[in-house]
């Protein structure tokens, strides 16, 4: 346990991070102290899947919102393949040398960051409903190139 967190620690060096791990600890903590609860996340008091990656950021005080980490470089997109339904905030940090963006598209909504410089880091909430979602980089044809992944997002 200890060794897996200071692998992520030294990867990302971001505080944020630390805070996650932080949270997701306690989560654990909490979710280990109230009985057992469904092995896909679906506890009834909340909708955070404490057993998901460093991609969560967990935060005890808001339950019902997420953070979720989006990394962009080379052509692709690094993120959670689902999320749990609810207010979402994805932070997409450009880690490329290049120009890129991104978009999220279905269920009723479309929204979108359009430019996040190389090394810089931009946030987008949107209120998602349980469906599939097209996530895409919106800027020159990045799309095409591969920048482009299927996002579900669940009960
Ligand atoms: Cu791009």
């Amino acid at each position: 346990m200890v060794s897996d967190v200071e692998t992520v620690e030294k990867g990302v060096l971001k505080s944020g991070v630390m805070v996650a791990l932080a949270a997701l600890l306690t989560l654990a903590l909490v979710a280990g102290a109230c009985s057992q609860q469904d092995e896909d996340g679906r506890a009834a008091t909340s909708d955070i899947n404490s057993g998901a990656d460093h991609y969560f950021d967990a935060d005890a005080s808001t339950l019902g919102e997420i953070e979720v980490e989006v990394r962009l470089h080379g052509r692709e997109i690094e993120m959670a393949p689902s999320l749990p339904q609810g207010r979402v905030t994805f932070v997409v940090v450009n880690e490329g040398d290049a120009e890129h963006g991104f978009e999220i598209e279905g269920r009723g909504i479309e929204e979108e960051i359009e430019s996040v410089g190389p090394g810089e880091t931009a946030e987008l909430t949107v209120h998602l409903e349980p469906g599939t979602y097209s996530v895409y980089c919106p800027v020159s044809d990045h799309e095409e190139e591969g920048m482009r992944r299927w996002l579900k997002v669940v009960h």
